[in-house]
């Protein structure tokens, strides 16, 4: 064997939660020959890269894990109701430790291209370091938020002062203090980190292009009572989760904002809004199905905002007007709208008053204000779910790019596989729920089922599996009316959508329908012998 060329079974790209957990089932169930190959120094994924002062995670702490091994569940116990970053971080390595999985990941080994060998019928994976592996199957495990999105402002590389992205913090400490900084982005991230940096920063400004809605997350340490009483109870837990539709451990009750009287849906959302966290969102089953409904909703959060935030013009820049609560990304924060409060931090508004340029000290606006900074923060977020995908330069039958496979949209079926990318296969891919649940539960789910079809190709020496192109035409268009039976398509600004990166197209990308009821439709798949896929000997 050549020492550049790496024979294998299956490669997986990403060692995040989901690709560990792929390297795992591949390796101990199926035994097979595998290899995992990470663009980062260690494991971790998005917990690896997302560094940013404040940045947690908005499921809780003892639903964010594996569930798949009892003993992983019972010897880590998470000291907050909501696990931060640093701690994430600990537990992939704890788990990756137990499992001695590191001895088959290939740190600092960034995929620059992936193709499939038609002859062979191999995948051909080319990494960084210039080693090509080359394996029968080939599964991305890439995450749905790790390709970055920085918006291309001219004068950028003239400025003098210091510039981050949220998605790739360094990994020593920044220095906030005796700093002025500029912030660009209210997305989940900028909401998490615009608190912490204005604890420690001379001066913070916030340029706010669309304002957020955010419910309070109310993160708090947890007993170590709570640990105890949890594993007794850990498959309650599980089942609770595996009914919901977003993966998490609770279900909306069977009722509606618009049909309960106002002074009982008033009581029910201040409950709600004390418990904090994503919960809010399901205090009833019909916020993200029903106009009036969300209105509702809406006007509650918008009126905690104008009750939070002292001096009245602050507060009105910050109402959310052009999208109903939900419909992007919810965020939940500790002390968001609090923080304007503050002498030292500045709103501007950049859709009224557009970021023009950089200079060398700092952002000038389109009515010729300049801010001057000594560092400026993008939280601009990802080009989501499908940029990783497309930074491999995938290259599947007869030299078919996945960026014109997808020229109008990512076409998959189940979000789990290409048409004319065999023996490929996407974990949390855009047609599957992913970001729209706990990504931990969906994460468990399609690896379970990815191992599954691995073991039937493997035991019916099937040479080729590849989603047929009607499979994946319907799945999309299943995909796409789903989505719009809710008010989901109605944020104009939003990544669900692509729309968040100039000239991507428009397709709403996760599948809105459920966690649950998306199970029931990979199972029955497999219950009709792979039906949607092409089998060959
Ligand atoms: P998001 O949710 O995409 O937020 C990005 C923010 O950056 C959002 O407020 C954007 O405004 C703003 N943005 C992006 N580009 C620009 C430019 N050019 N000028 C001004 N403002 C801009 O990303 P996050 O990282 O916050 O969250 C992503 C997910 O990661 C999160 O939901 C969690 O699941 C983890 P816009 O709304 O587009 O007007």
């Amino acid at each position: 064997m050549n020492h550049d060329n790496v024979d294998l079974d299956a490669v997986v790209v990403g060692a995040g939660f989901s690709g560990l957990y792929q390297l795992y089932c591949l390796r101990e169930k199926l035994k097979l020959r595998v290899k995992v190959l990470e663009a980062g120094g260690g494991v971790g994924g998005t917990w690896y890269w997302n560094r940013y002062p404040g940045a947690r995670c908005d499921s809780e702490s003892h639903t964010y894990c594996y569930y798949f091994d009892r003993l992983l569940l019972e010897e880590w116990s998470w000291s907050e109701r909501y696990p931060g970053q640093a701690e994430i971080l600990r537990y992939l390595n704890f788990c990756a430790r137990k499992l001695n999985l590191e001895k088959d990941i290939h740190f600092n080994e960034r995929v620059l291209e992936s193709e499939w060998d038609s002859d062979a019928r191999l995948w051909h994976v080319k990494t960084q370091t210039g080693k090509t592996f080359r394996a029968r199957f080939l599964i991305t495990a890439v995450g749905c938020l790790s390709s970055t999105n920085m918006p291309d402002i001219d004068g950028l590389a003239d400025f003098e002062g210091e510039v981050y992205h949220t998605g790739q913090w360094p990994h020593n400490k920044v220095e906030f203090d005796k700093k002025t900084v500029v912030i660009i982005g209210t997305g989940s991230t900028g909401i998490q980190a615009i608190p912490e940096i204005a604890r420690q920063a001379k001066k913070l400004y916030v340029l706010q292009r669309t304002p957020n809605y955010s419910v309070p997350a109310r993160n708090r340490p947890l007993s170590k009572d709570f640990h105890s009483a949890f594993i007794k109870e850990i498959d309650a837990w599980r089942s609770k989760m595996l009914k919901s539709r977003h993966g998490h451990p609770w279900t909306a009750p069977d009722r509606q904002v618009r049909k309960t009287a106002p002074e009982k849906r008033q009581n029910i959302m201040e409950a709600a809004w004390e418990r904090g966290g994503l919960g809010f969102r399901e205090s009833f089953d019909d916020v993200l199905l029903n106009e009036e409904s969300n209105k509702i909703m809406s006007d509650f959060i918008r009126q905690k905002i104008v009750d939070t935030v002292h001096n009245a013009e602050t507060a009105k820049k910050l109402l959310p007007i052009d999208h109903p609560f939900g419909t992007k990304r919810p965020p939940i924060d500790t002390n968001y709208f609090e923080t304007f409060n503050c002498d030292h931090v500045h709103l501007i508004d950049v859709r009224e008053n557009p970021i023009s340029s950089i200079f060398t000290n700092g952002v000038t606006l389109s009515n010729n204000t300049q801010i001057r900074a000594n560092m400026i923060v993008f939280a601009t977020g990802f080009d989501a779910m499908t940029g990783a995908l497309q930074k491999m330069n995938l290259k599947g039958r007869g030299g078919l790019k996945l960026e014109d496979a997808w020229y109008a949209g990512p076409r998959t079926f189940l979000g789990l596989a290409v048409p004319e990318f065999p023996n490929m296969f996407t974990i949390t891919g855009p047609g599957s729920p992913s970001v729209l649940t706990n990504m931990p539960r969906a994460i468990e789910q399609h690896v379970d089922w990815i191992t599954d079809i691995l073991s039937h190709a493997i035991q019916c020496d099937y040479v080729e599996i590849e989603a047929s192109q009607a499979a994946a035409n319907e799945w999309t268009q299943h995909v796409t009316d789903v989505a719009n039976k809710t008010l989901l398509p109605k944020a104009n600004h939003s990544w669900y959508l692509g729309a968040n990166v100039p000239g991507k197209p428009r397709v709403f990308m996760p599948y809105a329908f459920g966690l649950n009821h998306y199970r029931n439709h990979c199972d029955s798949v497999t219950a009709n012998g792979y039906a949607g896929f092409l089998l060959t000997k």
